[in-house]
């Protein structure tokens, strides 16, 4: 265990050093408290959800790995196991819920006739924790998402049902908002695409537009949800073309006053995304972000702190743009225990938002205005050396969450009595 007495000791000396460079860490401590992170459900299960559908659901494009023991089969599983991560990250946080988790008794209900009350269950447990819910509609896993087209079909009842589905899902969002005060977010990616290049690029995009109007047909209070349009680069099955695409929802996006979602996996590898932020918030009001670590391609593995992560955040605190970008979590590793894989990456962000916190910003701009391109050069090198490490400690034992590796017991002890004592499937 690691004595919060000499935590508190090894601070004294760190705030100094931070001061003497200008950093209050108090105030990065304090902003950091106040960050939510979205915490995806999808984790725990493999993205499998609480439908109870004959046929097996096609495939999406979506492919989780690995099959360690101990996945959540139900939704008592699923929330017990997201209490235990959420007691191992500091903080307080949101939880992201997809369409397929609600809770929908025995009788089967397809995706155009889900509603608020199927998801109730969530909503109490939210308000009894004190955490808010954000939604996505869940246009994939389904027999009428099987032949790789949804919103941009060109049968028009097939659209229609998504259609439909998605405005059920708008409206469960609103619900979810409504219920625990506080705007649920309602994110929305479609896998449409194709394998191979198709000869008419234009007609998909022409019915996507026209069945996102007719979704957003119905306005919502801002202070209860708020739409977010996440486009993709390819996926697999969709590797020549993809209808929603970053150009397409970008235009779309700020032609209707919605918001774009970046997923980090969901650009060119050597695309930064950092770089887009001060783009799209100069016109864009607000932001998500979809934060994974892509291996490779889109391979949606756990975040961990890596340049990428910290260079994205980084912009995100040097614009002071906080309050206008919204930090989900949307990884799916079914190789290594799923409650450790959510405090892993859930940690790993907190992480890199408290190093751009404690960035010596000031000096560092100061270096910057004067022309003083060494000094700008040789302050990015010593702020990498401060010891944000001790800060990060404080941050747990205050908000009563294990510092440093402490956790890892919890885990281990969790997958000895629950998870690995659960069947298989
Ligand atoms: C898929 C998108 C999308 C999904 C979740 C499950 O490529 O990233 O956000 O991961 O909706
Ligand atoms: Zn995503």
């Amino acid at each position: 265990m690691m004595a919060s007495k000499d935590v508190d000791k090894t601070y004294q000396i760190v705030r100094e050093r931070y001061a003497r460079f200008g950093v209050d860490t108090e105030s990065a401590l304090e902003r950091l408290g106040r960050c939510a992170l979205s915490l995806h459900v999808w984790q725990g299960d493999d993205l499998a959800g609480f439908e109870r559908r004959a046929e097996m659901a096609p495939d999406s494009g979506l492919l989780v790995t690995g099959n360690h023991p101990g996945r959540a089969r139900t939704v008592d599983e699923l929330r017990a196991d997201l209490e235990k991560a959420l007691s191992l990250i500091p903080g307080r946080h949101r939880v992201n819920l997809h369409a397929m988790y609600g809770e929908f008794g025995s009788s089967p209900v397809d995706r155009n006739e889900i509603e608020p009350f199927h998801f109730k269950g969530w909503v109490e447990w939210a308000r009894e924790r004190g955490l808010k819910l954000d939604f996505n509609a869940t246009c994939f896993n389904h027999p009428l998402a099987a032949s790789g087209w949804t919103l941009s079909h060109r049968d028009k009842e097939v659209r229609k049902f998504w259609v439909e589905h998605v405005k059920c899902s708008r409206r469960i969002s609103v619900a979810l908002g409504r219920e625990l005060r506080g705007a649920s977010l309602h994110n929305l990616w479609i896998p449409d695409g194709s394998k191979d290049a198709p000869l008419d690029r234009w007609t998909h995009r022409a019915l996507l537009k026209e069945s996102l109007d007719e979704i957003f047909e119905t306005e919502y209070s801002p202070m209860q949800m708020k739409d977010s349009l996440e486009s993709k680069l390819f996926g697999i099955g969709s590797e020549s073309y993809v209808v929603g695409s970053h150009e397409f929802y970008l235009g779309y996006a700020q032609a209707k006053g919605k918001m774009v979602c970046l997923d980090l996996g969901h650009f060119h590898p050597t695309e930064s995304v950092a770089d887009k932020i001060s783009a799209i918030l100069q016109i864009h009001q607000e932001l998500l972000l979809h934060l994974i670590r892509p291996v490779r391609w889109d391979s949606d593995h756990v975040v961990i702190l890596n340049e990428d992560v910290l260079g994205v955040l980084q912009e995100v605190v040097r614009g002071q743009a906080l309050e206008r970008v919204h930090l989900a979590l949307d990884y799916f590793d079914a190789s290594l225990n799923r409650v450790g894989a959510w405090v892993i990456g859930a940690r790993a962000v907190l992480k890199a938002l408290l190093i751009a916190l404690l960035e010596p910003a000031d000096r560092i701009r100061d270096a910057e205005i004067r022309g003083d391109l060494f000094g700008r050069l040789a302050l990015f090198e010593e702020a990498k050396a401060l010891p944000w490490g001790s800060v990060w400690d404080v941050f747990c034992l205050r908000a009563e969450v294990p510092a440093g590796p402490d956790w890892m017991d919890e885990i281990r002890l969790y997958q000895e009595n629950v998870l690995g004592r659960r069947g298989g499937s």
